[in-house]
């Protein structure tokens, strides 16, 4: 079955500021979710689709495109959404790709309001090094972890099933969701993990 239900109170969060790296970052002033994943993983349309809003998060068919830590405001939670640079992106020039890595890594492993991370990976190819590194930083911190395997649209219902058992074997303790902006697979399950977790 598809979820189409939205969750009425991440319905309601409004963009709050972009910051280029954690030295510009806003007060730490209320528990905050973070979204991240490889350029083009579908980061800012799952943001869209969490939230039931078209435009909330720029999506772009030019990988690479969120560049800056885009702060919502999540109203009657308390908590904020942040959507990441997406790494990995090729065409990057590398050390600009090392600087992303950088402002990344230190983001999740020194925001101390961040009580959760959300780890955006398409379901064709999951736990790429980078990944694996994000998911290092976040357990180093013991930040609960939720993994969406997106573009979930594009596999059977057999391979998709597939991955995601395969991605839960290496991450016994983490929620492994199958997740699609298209068809909102998995809606349901990861706005509940995210408000949980927007609520301290
Ligand atoms: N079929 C399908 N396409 C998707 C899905 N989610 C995202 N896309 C497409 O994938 C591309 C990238 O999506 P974005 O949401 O911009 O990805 P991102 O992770 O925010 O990318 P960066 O900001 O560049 O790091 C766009 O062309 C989206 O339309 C999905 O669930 N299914
Ligand atoms: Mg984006």
């Amino acid at each position: 079955m598809r979820d189409t239900q939205l969750d009425p109170k991440l319905a309601q969060a409004n963009f709050l500021v972009s910051a280029p790296s954690l030295n510009y970052c806003p007060a730490e002033c209320g528990p905050e979710v973070g979204f991240c994943g490889r350029s083009n993983a579908g980061k800012s349309s799952a943001l869209n689709t969490l939230t039931g809003q078209k435009n909330l998060a720029r999506v772009s068919k030019t990988p690479g495109r969120t560049q800056l830590i885009n702060f919502f405001k999540v109203p009657g939670t308390g908590g904020f959404l942040v959507d990441l640079p997406g790494y990995g992106f090729a065409k990057v020039p590398e050390a600009m790709k090392r600087q992303w890595q950088y402002h990344l890594g230190k983001f999740i492993a020194e925001r101390q309001t961040l009580t959760g991370l959300v780890l955006l990976m398409d379901v064709r190819h999951p736990m790429t090094a980078l990944d694996q590194q994000m998911l290092i930083f976040a357990d180093h911190r013991e930040i609960d972890t939720l993994l969406l395997l997106t573009k979930n649209d594009k596999l059977s219902r057999n391979q998709a099933a597939k991955a995601r058992h395969s991605v839960q074997k290496r991450r016994p303790h983490s929620l492994v969701l199958n997740f699609s902006s298209l068809d909102k697979t998995g809606l349901i399950e990861a706005s509940s993990w995210v408000r949980h977790h927007l609520e301290g």
